[in-house]
This record gives C-alpha cells, structure tokens and sequence, in this order.
C-alpha cells in the first residue's frame, strides 16, 4: 500500500498519510512521500488546492515516530529537524496552493505541527490535539513553538508547550488553532466545500495571498528551534523519555 494516497477532484488533490498500525505516525518515508506529493502538486495545473488527512478515524497523525529517534545523537536530530522543517513543513506552509489540514483524531507533535503548517485546519469532533514533546525530553522540533504561537497567540501556545497536554477540538476551535469542527462523518466533505470555494478564485492571487500573508512573520525563531532541539538529544532526561514511552511507562525525569 502506497505510503500517501491521492486523489484528485474538481481541482481539490487529497493527500491521505496510510499508516494506520502506527497512528500514522510520521517515520522518514512517509516525510519524503508527502513532501514528493506536495512538490509534485505545485506543478500540476490540475490542482487548485491541497488537503492532507490521515487513514482510519482514530489518528491524524500521532507524532513523529518515537522508534526512529530514539537512538539520534544531537548532530542528527539537529540536522533532521533542519531538513524535515525544509523538506516538508516549510514546503506545505509555503506552498503556491492553499493547503486544508482535515484533522480525523489525533494530532500529536509532529502531527500537530504538520496541521499547522497548513493554512486552514478542519477537525472532527473526535481530534485531540497537543505537542507532548517535552514529555519525551525534546521540544517541538519541526516548527511547532514558532506557529503555534503564531496561530493561538504566546500565552495559549506557552501553555500548550510546556504541559504537553492534549486539548479537544472544541477547546482548538475556541482558541483559534482550528478553523472549524464538524462531525466526524461530515469531516472531509467539509474540508472538500472549504476548498471548492478557495478553488473557484483566481490561482495567482491565491499564490499571492498565501506569500503576503506569510511575509509577516519572521524565521528567526525556526532556526533557534532547530539547535534547542537538537541540544535536547544530549540530556539524559530525552533517553529516559523516550525509553519510558517505547516501554510503556511513565517517565521519571530527576531534578536539575
Ligand atoms: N511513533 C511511533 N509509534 C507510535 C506513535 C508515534 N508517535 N504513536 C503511536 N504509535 C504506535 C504505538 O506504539 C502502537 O504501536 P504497537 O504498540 O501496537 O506496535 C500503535 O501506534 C497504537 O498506539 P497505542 O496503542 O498507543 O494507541 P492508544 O489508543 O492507546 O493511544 C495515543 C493513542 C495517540 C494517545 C498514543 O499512541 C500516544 O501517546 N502516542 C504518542 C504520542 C506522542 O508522544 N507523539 C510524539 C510527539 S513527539 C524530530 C522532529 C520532530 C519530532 C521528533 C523528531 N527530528 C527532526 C528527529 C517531533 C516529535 C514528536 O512528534
């Protein structure tokens, strides 16, 4: 089974991660896959706009995979994240087409991270949402401390980092880091008409809003979050983060 299922409709491409023994959790194929499928739809004159959803009706996507960094030194978490954040999450948010986030249940980490990369986030009523990362020794590494804040404001956002904590769609609705939360069986149809009204304007005008919107907010900070997270890999509280997820348990992280 294809990594990334697509399918185009009226302009509208869905782009469906198919990981679900995982919670679609996002390993490196997956990361190349989508990030192939969303460079190749810049291209294509077909496609008018661009909605990312995950298989099944329990995840979104539940993180990054916790069993592909476990074991990273700082030098490759560091050099990951640069590259995941250019190869995909920069790649969504600065995409020439409007991207819809359709949010199926949970959207963890880097899963959260991804449906803020996209312009307009779509839950159902089953979506838990939160960026735990701190809860397995790391930070939110592929620009989750720039744009959640960017998008709920730095309160909510600093509140939401450093809990780690989940919170419902009724909760990301109120906070503005959803756009709209709609039945579970109503989700993509709903995404599907958010994006028929975008797809009937003009393409280079929706190219240049995208552009000129994001014009206002600065990089600075993406690139301080690269080296913080990569420092993260080195501590001892991230080894006991990690193992205490891989072997189901809770972490006991000691006093600095
Ligand atoms: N990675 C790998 N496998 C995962 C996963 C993940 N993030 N999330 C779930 N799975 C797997 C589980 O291990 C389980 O596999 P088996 O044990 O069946 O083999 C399967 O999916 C089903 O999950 P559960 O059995 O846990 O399902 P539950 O309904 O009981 O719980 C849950 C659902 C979403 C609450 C739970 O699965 C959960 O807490 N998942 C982890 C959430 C999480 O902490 N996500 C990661 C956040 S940290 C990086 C850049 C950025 C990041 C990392 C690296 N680099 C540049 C290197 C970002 C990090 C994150 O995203």
């Amino acid at each position: 089974m294809a990594l990334i299922q697509k399918s185009l409709e009226e302009g509208i491409l869905t782009l469906t991660i198919q990981r679900p023994e995982a919670l679609n959790a996002l390993n490196r194929q997956v990361i190349d896959a989508l990030s192939a499928a969303v460079e190749a739809a810049q291209n294509n004159g077909e496609v008018r706009v661009i909605i990312i959803t995950g298989s099944g009706d329990k995840a979104f996507v539940a993180g990054a995979d916790i069993k592909e960094f476990a074991d990273f030194d700082q030098a490759q978490g560091e050099e990951l994240a640069r590259r995941g954040q250019r190869e995909l999450f920069d790649r969504v948010e600065r995409s020439s087409k409007p991207v819809v986030a359709a949010i199926n249940g949970f959207a963890l980490g880097g899963g959260l991270e991804l449906a803020m990369a996209a312009h307009v986030r779509v839950a159902a009523n089953n979506a838990r949402m939160g960026l735990p990362e701190v809860s397995l020794g790391v930070i939110p590494g592929y620009g989750g401390t720039q744009r959640l804040a960017q998008i709920v404001g730095k309160g909510k956002a600093m509140e939401m980092v450093l809990t780690g904590g989940m919170i419902d769609a009724e909760a990301a609705l109120a906070c503005g880091l959803i756009n709209q939360v709609v039945d579970q069986e109503l989700l993509l149809e709903t995404a599907h008409a958010l994006a028929a009204k975008m797809a009937k304007n003009a393409p280079t005008a929706l190219a240049a809003a995208l552009d000129s919107v994001l014009a206002g907010y600065g990089r600075e900070g993406f690139e301080v979050e690269v080296t913080r997270f990569g420092q993260c890999f080195t501590t001892d509280d991230f080894k006991e983060g990690t193992t205490a997820f891989l072997e189901k348990r809770k972490p006991n992280f000691p006093g600095s």
